[in-house]
């Protein structure tokens, strides 16, 4: 008999281990794991997926957002530096009907363009207008038959000295333009353009050109216009370089005359004292009216700037237009 019940025992005991052996290695292995702690870990990394997912679309939503608000805000900078354009192209016809074009004109029209706007955006508008007639245009060295102005080119040759820059440059300019290819200089012809300028950066291009000269003569030279210089906004340099005889000492007295009151026309400066003589050889050179103006816009709304730079004449044409 206890053989027969030991072994039965046996047997059960051998079922239980055989079972027990069953369940510990088929039962997948998150049952082995406590219940509680591997809902929370899943929990976990769902709130950390989701986390991640909903600061990838914020990130998304601001870096859109943003963009969009940079481009209205360029779109209003723009319009508005547009509109500054109109409103100076407006004041310079204005000075079309008048007889003459004086300094303060120009100044004037400096100190009533800087404004806020008004309808509570943060945004201003700044203005600056520059009379090309007080500048000497350099395309006026060369004749349209190509031939050289000598009298243009020695103006040209008297404003580099006034401003120390060799003289010589004048020469490469003058061949960078005339249509002959006969240098005047060693290599002033090297890849010349043999046409007039477009544009004063152009002059960039000359050998001998670098930046502080360009620089220096920048302020004084224009490519648009007539070539006449109005005597009213014209400042040293450029009066000095009108004629032979003139010199820095007679520029300054004009400087001083036209302070008191401006030239009305341009006979009246033979009443500058000691420009008697020279006056009147310079009389086909000069004006008191100028026909064409320079408008820088600068437009800011929201820090976001637009500039447009245009060359505009006082009949309403554009020469120059750009915007950045
Ligand atoms: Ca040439």
């Amino acid at each position: 008999m206890r053989s027969q019940k030991s072994e039965v025992r046996s047997q059960n005991t051998e079922a239980t281990a055989e079972k027990g052996f069953n369940s510990l290695t088929l039962a997948p292995w998150y049952l082995t794991l406590n219940k509680k702690g591997s809902a929370l870990i899943i929990v976990l990394l769902i709130v950390a997926i989701l986390t991640g997912l909903v600061v990838e679309f914020a990130y998304e939503v601001y870096i859109g957002t943003s963009a969009l608000s940079n481009w209205q805000n360029a779109q209003k900078a723009s319009l508005l530096s547009k509109s500054g354009q109109t409103l100076s192209l407006n004041y310079i016809k204005n000075l079309a009907g008048r007889s003459y074009t004086s300094m303060s004109d120009r100044d004037m029209a400096d100190e009533i363009m800087p404004y806020q706007l008004r309808n509570g955006e943060q945004g201003s508008l700044k203005i600056k207008i520059i009379d090309e007639n007080s500048k000497f245009n350099i395309n006026g060295i060369i004749y349209p038959n190509g031939m050289t102005n000598e009298n243009s080119l020695l103006s040209l040759k008297k404003l580099f000295e006034y401003l120390n820059i060799n003289p010589s440059l004048a020469l490469s300019i003058a061949d960078w333009m005339d249509p002959d290819a006969e240098p005047r200089l060693s290599n002033s012809e090297y890849n010349a353009k043999n046409l007039y300028l477009w544009s004063i950066d152009e002059l960039k291009l000359i050998r001998g050109m670098d930046h502080k000269t360009f620089e220096l003569i920048k302020p004084f030279i224009t490519v648009y216009g007539s070539g006449l210089i109005n005597i009213n906004t014209a400042e040293a340099p450029v009066l000095t370089a009108l004629h032979e005889n003139m010199t820095e000492a007679l520029a300054k007295k004009i400087l001083d005359y036209r302070e008191g009151s401006p030239f009305e026309n341009k006979g009246q400066i033979v009443k500058v004292s000691g420009m008697e003589g020279v006056g009147i050889q310079i009389q086909n050179l000069i004006t008191v009216k100028s026909s064409d103006f320079r408008i820088v816009a600068s437009a800011s709304v929201h820090k976001i700037i637009r500039d447009i730079e245009s060359v505009m004449n006082t009949s309403g044409d554009i020469e120059y237009w750009r915007e950045q």
